[in-house]
């Protein structure tokens, strides 16, 4: 397989980090497609951990390129606090990083704004990261928005800025903030950030498709997950941009028979950090509980994550509007550290996340036998073939893959690289 999409199959912080990092051995070019610092990559590197943003999560092999396309909203500060913390630790000295003309570049007035609506919203509030993501995306769509080429042409930049600072002053103004977009402030801004780019920014949209066209290996990750997909999510909770697998075409500029096949990434079990529908949520000591084992708290904003069991009606509904070749399940040792493991096969009445909004459905729930054994943790762990699994874990994959009708790809038992299995 040359060109492999990795996607969140859940909502998000399914593991896509750590399994982008160890596919990247294979890969000769890992690119983003969409988002911007809302995600939060974790990668373990010889124990030491990362946590990404922006740069593809195959940073960490010297001489791969690592490719932020069209559809993405850049951070520039983000972004270069981040390449400088990857190059002290000693990535990211070849030149690897390639960034797309195209993308669009998120100022401080589209932090201020997505800030001054979630302090503001009380029955509204959508938990964002508070990054930008939305309103640079609102910009983008109402032909507002800053390109990252538009940073280079410091005239047109202030004609896009003056713009953009109509509609805006306006929307903060409404928000009850007395700041206003400050148009020289920001042109100043931009060319100190169009000085760091310099070469680093070019048609990216080309040189991923020269790789394809020359048979090169290329990994597509994804940001974010299905259910928090701008038009295929549970709406209004969504992020503003595409998390799918179809979103690799218009987010970096090739065309869908480029594309060799898709694996979505869930956790043993499902969790969920904002706000919006949750089918599975634990409430209480338990959920708790997973929420400790599995350390689940943002990578981007620390906030603690909802958690809950696999909801497969969920994830085969993720499967389909991804197109999914190959299912990665995640965090197999933190579920062995439950008392208790149960899993929802169906909601009540046949729902299906198709018809009905998730926040209407009532997860019909079962339990799993053959866990709540507390040595089971320490075995997943140290498995490093499929037939090293404890019983009751493989009865698991098994389930999954049937009643999600995708074939297991590959199993992640741990943090750590060596903590993997390669199925296909
Ligand atoms: P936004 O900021 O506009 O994209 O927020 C809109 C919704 O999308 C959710 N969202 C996320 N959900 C899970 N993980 C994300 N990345 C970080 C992480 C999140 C963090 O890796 O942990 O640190 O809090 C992510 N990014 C956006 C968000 O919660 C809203 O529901
Ligand atoms: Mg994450």
């Amino acid at each position: 397989m040359t060109t492999l999409i990795v996607v969140g199959a859940q909502w998000g912080d399914e593991g896509k980090g750590k399994v982008v990092d160890y596919l990247a051995s294979q890969a000769q070019l890992v690119a983003r497609y969409a988002g911007g610092n809302n995600a939060g990559h974790t990668l373990v590197i010889g124990g030491r951990k990362l946590v990404t943003h922006l740069v593809p999560s195959g940073c960490a092999y010297p001489g791969t390129p690592c490719v932020l396309g069209a559809g993405m909203v850049i951070d520039v500060d983000v972004f270069r606090a981040e390449v400088e913390e990857l190059q002290s630790a000693g990535m990211l000295h070849g030149g690897e990083l390639r960034v797309s003309r195209d993308a669009h570049v998120i100022f401080p007035h589209h932090r201020l704004v997505d800030g001054l609506r979630e302090d503001r919203a009380q029955a509204a509030k959508i938990g964002t990261t508070r990054r930008g993501i939305g309103p640079a995306y609102e910009a983008k769509a109402g032909r507002r928005g800053v390109r990252v080429r538009d940073l280079f042409r410091p005239e047109r930049l202030r004609a896009r800025l003056e713009l953009a600072k109509e509609v805006v002053d306006a929307e903060i103004a409404r928000l009850g903030s007395s700041e206003r977009v400050d148009v020289a402030a920001e042109v100043a801004r931009a060319s100190a950030w169009a000085a760091w780019l310099g070469d680093k920014v070019c048609d990216t949209g080309e040189l991923v498709d020269a790789a394809i066209r020359s048979g090169k290996r290329v990994l597509f990750e994804g940001a974010q997950g299905a259910l928090l997909d701008l038009d295929h999510g549970t709406y209004p909770f969504v992020t503003s941009s595409t998390t799918l697998a179809g979103g690799v075409c218009s987010g970096i500029g090739v065309g869908p028979t480029a594309i060799d096949g898709a694996w979505g990434i869930s956790k043993a079990y499902a969790t969920r950090v904002g706000a919006g529908p949750f089918p599975t949520k634990l409430e209480g000591s338990l959920g708790d509980q997973l929420r400790h084992a599995g350390d689940e708290f943002g990578a981007t904003t620390g906030r603690p994550r909802d958690c809950g069991w696999l909801d497969l009606p969920a994830l085969r509904h993720a499967a389909r509007l991804n197109g999914l070749t190959g299912l990665c399940i995640t965090k197999l040792d933190v579920l062995a550290a439950m008392p208790e493991v149960h899993v929802c096969r169906a909601y009540a009445d046949g729902a299906s996340p198709g018809d009905v909004d998730l926040d209407e459905v009532v997860p019909i729930l079962s339990p799993v036998a053959g866990w709540g054994d507390p040595s089971l943790r320490e075995r997943i762990s140290v498995a490093r073939r499929l037939e090293d699994l404890p019983a009751a874990v493989r009865a698991y994959l098994d389930l999954i893959a049937d009643e999600v009708g995708v074939p297991i790809a590959l199993v992640s038992l741990g943090p750590d690289r060596e903590q993997t299995i390669l199925l296909r």
